[in-house]
């Protein structure tokens, strides 16, 4: 049986990238850092390098927190920059692959980040689609507000995030869906549970 640590250190042939979709609430962040150890991955949270920029009060933190704290995406142009500068940080060519988290938002950012991978010599393999219904979305998100401290976890932000999701970020299914990359996943039931599923359909495209 393999052990913790020679999971986390296995290597693949080739560069696997996953982007981990779903709703605002949906556990796209608690799911992806249990993916980052098991594979050994590149965990790439948009959200998270906004909220740095954020807190650094960089000129592009001063711009986003002004989307973000209305519920609103980001510019397309701001985030795909952003994506590009972490790729070169990371030299993302030379790792096991890559975990998206909350990235692409829109089907341009999804047209955006298929021309970076190319510049690159991959791909996207999957896009896991976590779905969760909106009351359970509602419920943790509230939930989350207790102790995040993130002004967008409040009930009419919320509402508002769960809407452009519906509207602006949905489509981004069929972009992938038309590929042959989409695996929808239930992601009601215990974080363990997900994460078993999410792992067999990682494991289906080594
Ligand atoms: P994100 O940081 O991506 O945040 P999120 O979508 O709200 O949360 P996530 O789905 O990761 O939920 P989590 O695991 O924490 O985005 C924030 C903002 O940044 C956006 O609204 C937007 O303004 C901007 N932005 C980011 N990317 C952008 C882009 N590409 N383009 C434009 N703008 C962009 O889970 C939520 C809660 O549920 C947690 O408290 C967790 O503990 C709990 N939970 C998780 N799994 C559970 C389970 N199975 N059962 C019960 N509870 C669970």
């Amino acid at each position: 049986m393999e052990t913790e640590n020679e999971i986390s250190n296995q290597s693949f042939s080739k560069m696997i990238n996953i982007i981990l979709f779903g709703a605002p609430g949906s556990g796209k962040g608690t799911q992806s850092s249990l993916i980052e150890q098991k594979y050994n991955f590149h965990h790439i949270s948009t959200g998270e390098l906004l909220r740095e920029e954020i807190a650094k009060d960089s000129e592009v933190g001063k711009f986003a927190h002004g989307f973000i704290s209305k519920g609103k995406l980001v510019p397309d142009d701001l985030i795909i920059q952003l994506l590009a500068k972490k790729f070169d940080e990371l030299n993302v060519v030379h790792s096991n692959g890559i975990i998206l988290d909350g990235f692409p938002r829109t089907v341009g950012q999804a047209e955006a980040l298929e021309v970076l991978f190319e510049e690159r010599g991959t791909h996207t393999d999957l896009l896991l689609d976590l779905r969760v219904d909106e009351e359970e979305l509602i419920n943790r998100l509230l939930l989350r507000g207790q102790t995040s401290g993130r002004n967008d976890d409040n009930m009419d932000i919320i509402h508002k995030r769960i809407s452009i999701y519906n509207n602006q970020t949905r489509p981004v299914v069929d972009f992938y869906e038309k590929l042959g990359r989409h695996v929808e996943i239930d992601g009601i039931g215990s974080v363990e549970e997900i994460f078993e599923k999410i792992s067999n359909a990682i494991d289906g495209v080594k």
